[in-house]
């Protein structure tokens, strides 16, 4: 197999709503009863905002692993596994399911049943939960809450940066407050960076769409290489080329072509991110969680 391609650009989004968004999450922690963070299920720990983490660490937490349709069932069910260990409350869902919000729902009643408790015998069991909801840009925040409420009530479309300000979402038991997105102030981490990007939580105007492309073929061909060949009907030296080839190769079989016989590999760059994001390759899942060294050690 050929050498892997690693996309190098320099990814960086952190628009002014996301740092108002910031502000507006450290005033409004103190007034809810708990957070729901949305992770992507196909990258579970790069979709994990630390700044987040950081801000909502003092209230009671639910990770929920949305667009679990999407990802390799078999790792998410290991990502579960993983969170329980380290003693986080973790769920995985598809928010645009019903089943999916009442997932949820139970879990949020158990992981806040002691408060619940306190409150029915002070006499205050009607009140509200009031639940923020956090996580990354295009994550799934807002579908989520309009599946819990049953009906669209916030305003939600597959790109990112989609939410501008808060919006509380009232439905029978709970107060939930929708919020913006929130990427990272800077980039540490390539890796982190382009998993974001994969999956459509950077805006595409600040990528270069090639190399993302190539990225996202070298890393799938790696874990999952029969999905990239059945999808484009590849033979193996023709998937063992370099991701350029690939790129070449892919693009020449959907005609994708320019005046002089080139291959238009932007537009066939444009169409294998967009296929990918929409599972037409199958259920990915681009992280697993770290391995365990010893059943009895913690993670770090
Ligand atoms: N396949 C799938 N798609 C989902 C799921 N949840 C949300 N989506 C889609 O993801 C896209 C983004 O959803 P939004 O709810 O707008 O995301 P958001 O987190 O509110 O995004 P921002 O407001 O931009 O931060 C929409 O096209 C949704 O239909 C899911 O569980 N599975
Ligand atoms: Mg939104």
């Amino acid at each position: 197999m050929s050498e892997e391609f690693i996309p190098r650009q320099n990814i960086q989004w952190f628009p002014g709503h996301m740092t108002k968004t910031l502000r507006m999450m450290e005033a409004d922690i103190r007034q809810v009863d708990g957070v729901l963070q949305l992770l992507d299920a196909r990258i579970p720990l790069s979709s994990l905002n630390p700044e987040i983490e950081r801000i909502t660490a003092g209230k009671p937490h639910l990770y929920v692993l949305n667009k679990a349709d999407l990802a390799d069932p078999e790792i998410t069910a290991q990502w579960i596994r993983y969170f329980r260990s380290v003693g986080a409350g973790c769920v995985s869902i598809n928010a645009r399911q019903k089943g999916g919000a009442s997932a949820v729902k139970g879990q949020i009643l158990k992981e806040l049943s002691a408060l619940l408790e306190k409150r029915e015998k002070k006499g205050m069991g009607g009140a509200k939960l009031r639940i923020m909801v956090v996580g990354i840009p295009n994550v799934g925040k807002s579908t989520f809450i309009n599946t819990f409420a049953g009906a669209a009530r916030a305003k939600a479309a597959d790109r990112p940066g989609v939410t501008r300000g808060k919006q509380w979402v009232s439905v029978e038991g709970f107060d939930l407050l929708d919020m913006p997105g929130v990427l990272w102030r800077k980039f540490d981490s390539l890796e982190v960076a382009t998993n974001l990007a994969f999956i459509g939580s950077i805006k595409d105007d600040v990528l270069d769409i090639e190399e993302l492309a190539m990225g996202l073929l070298s890393q799938v061909r790696r874990i999952y290489p029969e999905k990239i060949r059945d999808r484009y009907k590849l033979s193996e030296e023709e998937l063992a080329g370099s991701a350029w080839e690939l790129l070449e190769t892919i693009g020449r079989k959907r005609g994708m072509l320019v005046s002089g016989g080139e291959i238009n590999t932007e537009r066939a760059a444009i169409m294998l991110v967009d296929e990918f994001r929409a599972s037409k390759w199958g259920r990915i899942s681009l992280e697993k969680p770290p391995a365990r060294q010893d059943e009895e050690e913690d993670y770090d």
